[in-house]
Parts: C-alpha cells; structure tokens; sequence
C-alpha cells in the first residue's frame, strides 16, 4: 500500500526534527524469506567475509541485491526524502551472529562518503526482530544538526568500523530503534548512531540502503563506483553507474522475480 500522504507529512516533520523516522511494515514477510536466504548464501559465497560486512563490491553481480533496492515501497519512501531522481550509492547487510556481533561505534555517515552535496538518505531494512538485546540501532535524536564531529581510530575493541567519534556522546539521550522485519528506519547522513554488541542468542540482521539524487556527485575516483546505480527518473549528468546485472541460474542468489531480471 502506498504510504499515505498523513503518515509522509508526520514522517517528513519527524525527519526533519530528530534526523530518523520510522516505517512500518514496508516489506512483505515473503520477500523478507528470500532477504534472509540471501543474506545465508552471500555468507557462504564469500566465508572470508564478516557478516558485519557483507555489501559494497558484491552488489555488482548481484540481481537479487538490485531487485530488492529497486523495490518501488523503498523507492517511494527514498523519495519523500531525495526527490524523484534516485540512485543508489551503497548498501551493506550488517548481520551480527548470536553472542559474537560486533558493535558500530558512534559515528555520523557523512564523515565518511565521498559525495559531492551531502545530500543522501539511509534507509535501514530489519530482516529480524532488531531490539536492545541483540544490538539495534541507537541514534541521538536532533544529533544532525550538529557539525560533523572528528573521528579517531578504535581497535581497542573488535567493531564493525574501526573508528568513532573523538569527543564523548551523551548516551542517556539515545534512542533505541526497535523494529521488526520488514520495518524500515531511515536517518540523515549526519545523526550521531551506532549499535552495542550483540550479545544474545538471536541474530541481528539489517540491510543498509543509501539513496542519492541523481544530482548529487560521487566523488570517489574508482568510476563507476562499484555500488552505483540508476534507479529511478532522471540519470543526471553527474554519475556514471553500473550496469544492471543479468540473472543467471547456477551462477546467481535464486529468486522469484528471476524471469523479470534475465
Ligand atoms: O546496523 C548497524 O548496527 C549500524 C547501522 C549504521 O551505522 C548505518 O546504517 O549507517
């Protein structure tokens, strides 16, 4: 179902007020079955790889990935935020197993992205049931309106980033993001985030999703970057993206959409 003009217009004033907004029940529990297939078959392709880390490079050969971030309910929503010239600039599943998920320090997204404006948008995809106990998201509500803050080097402790931010944050003010699957958080570039460890016998798998305008210039000079994508409007003149992959049985995550992606 499309989301109602009422729920964009409280989701855009909350967004707008503390950063992140919340959606409820975007995906359908069918393809959340194929995500979480996926997500176990992206592991055994790539062993070497923590299931903290799994994304990036790995999109490019990928159709499944592409059917799924194409997915008109989370384009729809992306475009509340960036308009209707969308394209993908990264995603990354963040699976922390039971007992032994790494935590995410505290960090704001744009520290980090090569992106010529800042002007992106995080939508955060729960395959599980996400709560404090297995690691969820925690954000600092109206935290993006502040600078962006330095970063320093943590491997101090085994996490997912290796850095945080240098300065003390405030932790009684953080928000627990507690959702199901098929939930949808979506938050600014610049809102101070993280997670703890997972230290419960339940996984904790998202699926991480940020979605450019197509005005805005990836910057990085590895072109096309590997995780860019043209997925909707108008391409712009600004990116050149890569090709959409063609599903190939065999070689290929299956999927029931397949047939529409050969
Ligand atoms: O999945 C997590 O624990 C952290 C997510 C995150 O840092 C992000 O979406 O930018």
């Amino acid at each position: 179902m499309p989301v109602s003009r009422a729920v964009q217009h409280s989701a855009l004033a909350e967004f707008e007020r503390d950063g992140y907004t919340i959606f409820r029940e975007v995906i359908d529990p069918e393809l959340i079955k194929e995500v979480d297939a996926h997500v176990t078959w992206l592991g055994q392709q790539h062993p070497e790889v923590r299931p903290e880390q799994l994304g990036h490079t790995f999109l490019k050969d990928d159709p499944f990935w592409l059917r799924l971030v194409s997915d008109d309910r989370l384009l729809d929503i992306a475009e509340m935020f960036v308009g209707p010239d969308i394209a993908l600039f990264a995603s990354h599943y963040i699976s922390k197993s039971p007992y032994s998920g790494q935590p995410v320090l505290w960090h704001q997204d744009s520290a980090f992205w090569p992106l010529e404006p800042m002007r992106v948008v995080t939508l955060w995809l729960s395959v599980d049931h996400s709560t404090p106990e297995n690691g969820c998201v925690r954000v600092i509500p109206g935290s993006h309106r502040q600078e962006i803050a330095a970063m320093r080097d943590n491997t101090e402790v085994a996490n997912v980033l290796g850095q945080e931010i240098a300065a003390d944050v405030d932790e009684s003010r953080a928000a627990d993001i507690v959702l199901s699957p098929g939930d949808v958080e979506v938050h600014h570039p610049n809102i101070v985030h993280g997670s703890n460890a997972n230290t419960s016998p339940h996984r904790r798998c998202g699926l991480t999703i940020r979605y450019i305008p197509t005005s805005t210039r990836i910057t990085d000079p590895e072109q096309p970057y590997p995780s860019a994508f043209w997925l909707r409007g108008d391409p712009g003149r600004v990116n050149v993206y890569q090709p959409v992959p063609s599903y190939q049985d065999g070689r290929h995550f299956p999927f029931r959409d397949a047939p529409h992606w050969t």
